[in-house]
């Protein structure tokens, strides 16, 4: 068994984790300064969100300096020491590896704008023509470029150049780069949008290039590849059949994928078009990964991330059942096989937060969406709505540690607005409370440390109503159920096995063999006989 598969991961959100100097901004000292409290959450890694050298365009996803600490965040020697201080917690240091584009302000860019004849030309996607290639952030994904009269690609902002994976020097410089980073003593790396480094922007090709695992197996051989490391893809673009392509360990790629299938079922035309969930269709879909990757590959379980709605506000409820749901929506994938992640604020239950005008959004993807929705015809009431559903701020508001002005994060004025709950909801308080949703998670991290049922069983998706989401994990001779009714509603449940133990559960009755009734949002996971 490797180490990242019984391992829970947390992610941090550097700017919005923890201030140390008033600037408003979260920095390293500050993460150093709350590792206490993620190794009693029991975490065994942190994904890092980038901490690199960027002018903040996307908040860090435009790297200008991959071997650079930002200076907000603090220097190398913090990195360093950030890095050791997590292990000696028994925490590894996961990073974030931004290299389908760079940042308009990476010297190779700078240079790459000089003539076409410049070495690093090439290491960007260059087109004499534009086609309707359109980028993720809105608008087309081509930028013409006056001095070289050539238009180069950005999937994502204009400040956001693509790097050409075809060019053999780029590979080799960002394997370099991958190198530095291996020798500090990370543990492993997240990579940013990696289902697109095989673009083919003339065909129109952008997830899933032709030679997209033939650079994942070269870079594999030229890095990480002997190491025990953990890396991460994120891949939105990804079905069973590929992650198990990234993930088959015999093809000496990844470790994992992140998938995003359950993540897009409330969503209509596009991602502002926000529709309700079928819970039918999500116990239909986590049950295909849980099943596809039984054999091959292996699982990254997620509500949430830095791109993403607050799980409790989008499919639980932030208002009477907040505990509750939260502690449904921990035990419903803590359960499942695979890697789990925790994004901060989550174990405490964050929810989203609400704005009442554009001036209050920070977030690019919003800010350019609100234009584009009121493009389209929407009022600005509705584009607001919208993005109070789905905007990736809410995830970004700043860590809620105690009931201190700016929620303890900050001795100055955060760079994004604290959300006004944290006066209820916030560390101090979950850790003063046997009952909070902290101690759900904690107890489901050291229930995966103890049992290796957790690690490896099976996995079989039990019959049920539409809104009851129940599973077995049988390993030997023991076997698990799970059960989480997401509805704020009754339902009921039948069981024809006996029960010898209630392992955890959020307030709902113990189950017994036969018809058992729910009450809104009740989980649990029981021993069976
Ligand atoms: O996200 C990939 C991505 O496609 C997102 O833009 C996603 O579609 C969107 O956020 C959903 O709302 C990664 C990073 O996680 C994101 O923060 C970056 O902005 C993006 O890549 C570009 O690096
Ligand atoms: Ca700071």
């Amino acid at each position: 068994m490797k180490w990242w598969q019984k391992a829970v991961v947390y992610q941090i959100y550097p700017r919005s984790f923890q201030d140390s100097n008033g600037d408003g901004i979260g920095d390293l000292p500050g993460i150093i300064s709350r590792l206490d409290y993620l190794a009693k959450l029991g975490i065994g890694a942190i994904w890092l969100s980038p901490v690199y050298q960027s002018p903040n365009v996307d908040n860090g996803y435009d790297i200008s300096d991959y071997q650079a600490i930002a200076k907000e965040y603090g220097s190398m020697e913090d990195m360093d020491l950030l890095i050791k201080e997590a292990r000696k917690r028994q925490i590894r240091i996961v990073m974030d590896l931004v290299v389908n584009h760079t940042s308009d302000q990476h010297p190779w860019f700078i240079e790459a704008k000089r003539s076409k004849t410049n070495p690093y030309h090439d290491f960007y996607v260059w087109s004499d023509q534009a086609n309707d290639l359109g980028s993720t952030f809105g608008g087309s994904a081509w930028e013409y470029d006056e001095h070289l009269k050539q238009y180069y690609l950005h999937l994502f902002t204009k400040q956001q150049p693509d790097l050409n994976w075809a060019n053999e020097n780029l590979r080799k410089a960002i394997y370099q780069m991958m190198n530095f980073w291996i020798a500090k003593g990370i543990g492993g790396f997240r990579m940013d949008v990696i289902d697109l480094i095989g673009k083919q922007p003339a065909q129109k090709i952008t997830a899933n290039g032709p030679k997209l695992h033939t650079y994942l197996q070269e870079m594999n051989q030229a890095t990480f590849g002997n190491s025990d490391l953990m890396t991460v893809g994120e891949t939105w673009g990804a079905s069973p059949k590929e992650a198990k392509l990234y993930s088959d360990p015999k093809r000496q790629e990844l470790a994992m994928v992140f998938q995003f299938e359950h993540m897009t079922l409330d969503q209509g035309q596009s991602k502002w078009d926000v529709k309700s969930l079928d819970v039918a269709k999500l116990k239909q879909v986590l049950s295909k990964w849980q099943q596809e990757l039984s054999q091959t590959g292996w699982n990254s379980l997620f509500w949430n991330n830095h791109d993403l709605p607050r799980i409790v506000s989008r499919w639980g409820d932030e208002g009477q059942y907040r505990l509750k749901s939260a502690k449904l929506f921990a035990i419903l994938l803590h359960l499942m096989k695979g890697t789990p992640y925790i994004y901060q604020g989550e174990e405490i239950g964050m929810t989203n937060r609400k704005v009442t005008s554009i001036d209050q959004v920070d977030d690019i993807e919003s800010r350019n969406a609100y234009q584009e929705l009121l493009a389209q015809g929407l009022s600005q009431k509705e584009a607001l709505s919208a993005i109070n559903k789905v905007g990736r701020d809410n995830a970004r508001t700043p860590m809620q540690w105690d009931a201190s002005p700016n929620a303890g994060f900050s001795q100055g004025q955060p760079w994004l607005a604290v959300n006004p709950n944290y006066q209820t909801i916030n560390v101090a308080q979950a850790l003063a409370d046997p009952n909070s949703i902290f101690y759900t998670y904690q107890k489901l991290i050291e229930l995966r440390n103890n049992n290796p049922l957790v690690v490896l069983g099976d996995y079989q998706l039990l019959k049920t109503s539409p809104e009851v989401f129940a599973y077995y994990r049988t390993y030997q001779e023991q076997k698990w159920l799970v059960v989480a009714n997401l509805s704020h509603k009754e339902n009921s449940i039948e069981i024809t096995d006996e029960i010898s133990q209630v392992i955890l559960d959020n307030g709902a009755k113990p189950l017994v063999k036969g018809r058992n009734l729910l009450e809104p949002y009740d989980a649990l996971v029981v021993k069976l006989a």
